[in-house]
């Protein structure tokens, strides 16, 4: 397992370096980035990582408790090796695949990603991961497939916060299947080129830049494909306030706050409200949703 990263992909131009990096980073990888014309010059929107401290010690996990720093506190308790994840549904081969026969078939990439809660705070986290197509890919999706779920591990006895039932246990999400095969839709493994901290969704956990950050769902056992819109946590939970899509939009507030704007972590003393972007910056997936009225589909 290869990890390839570099501070330099902070730096505002990103000269030669970014040789060495693959045409998926610079598309992907920095988010804000346009290939420029000019002498193949490729431009780097600043988006400097917020620390690891910071990425590890705030963190929403609430099946160890609610509060920002419980998943911290108490995440160490989550047994993550061995650990495998249940590929079934529509799929040419389903079973159980073992999540270090998967790490030996993927290239690890880095990716730097804004980051949006639906709380309206922000971050920056340079993640370690694969993309999801890859990995459906491997596990052969069927024609009929039209989405994905995915589930989080629910172990009571490691998972002290799932005692009060805030969510319906196990937490799950899912994605449309254009969505779950996009390039930007990482499986993230870690951070910083650590392997991903249990709090943070370790050892392997979804992340999908342009939707508020409870789609990314943590500690992934499962993964269905399916031919019908699967059920999601935070939908069953509230369906006013938290659809299917919950893609990040300055212009459609959550009922009870505005999502215009948001705060970004890490600002200290000099931490400044900034505008929030549509798809969270990401405009290369407004294709996906073309047609849709993102108002109704929330
Ligand atoms: N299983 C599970 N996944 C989850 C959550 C959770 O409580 N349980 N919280 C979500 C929310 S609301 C956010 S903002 C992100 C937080 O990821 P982070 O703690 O790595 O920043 O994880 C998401 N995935
Ligand atoms: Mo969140």
């Amino acid at each position: 397992m290869a990890y390839r990263w570099t501070n330099d992909l902070t730096a505002k131009d990103v000269t030669p370096e970014a040789v060495f990096l693959n045409r998926r980073q610079i598309l992907a990888g920095l988010g804000g980035v346009a290939v420029a014309g000019m002498a193949g010059r490729a431009r780097a929107q600043t988006l400097d990582p917020n620390s690891f401290e910071d990425i590890t010690n705030y963190c929403n996990y609430y099946e160890f408790g609610t509060g920002k720093e419980d998943p911290a506190r108490y995440a160490h308790m989550l047994t993550t090796q061995p650990w495998s994840i249940k590929i079934d549904g529509m799929v040419d081969n389903p079973g159980d695949y073992a999540l270090s026969d998967i790490m030996d078939q993927m290239a690890i990439e880095e990716r730097i990603y804004r980051f949006r809660c639906v709380e309206a705070w922000s971050m920056v986290v340079p993640w370690n991961g694969f993309e999801l197509a890859d990995l459906l890919n491997l596990a052969g999706v069927q024609a009929q497939a039209k989405y994905v779920a995915f589930e989080t591990v629910y172990r009571p006895e490691e998972m002290p916060g799932t005692r009060y039932p805030v969510l319906d246990w196990p937490y799950v999400e899912g994605l449309r299947m254009d969505e779950a095969m996009h390039p930007l839709t990482l499986m993230a493994t870690g951070i910083y080129g650590k392997p991903m901290p249990n709090q943070n969704g370790g050892p392997i956990r979804l992340v999908v830049p342009w939707k508020y950050g409870f789609k990314s769902i943590k500690s992934i056992v499962r993964i269905t494909l399916t031919d019908t819109q699967p059920p999601t946590s935070w939908n069953k939970a509230n369906a006013r306030e938290y659809g299917f899509y919950s893609n990040v939009n300055p212009e459609v507030d959550h009922p009870r706050w505005s999502q215009a704007t948001e705060r970004p972590l890490g600002g200290g003393l000099f931490s400044r409200r900034q505008p929030t972007q549509m798809f969270n910056g990401y405009s290369e997936v407004a294709s996906l949703y073309e047609g849709m009225d993102l108002r109704a589909n929330f």
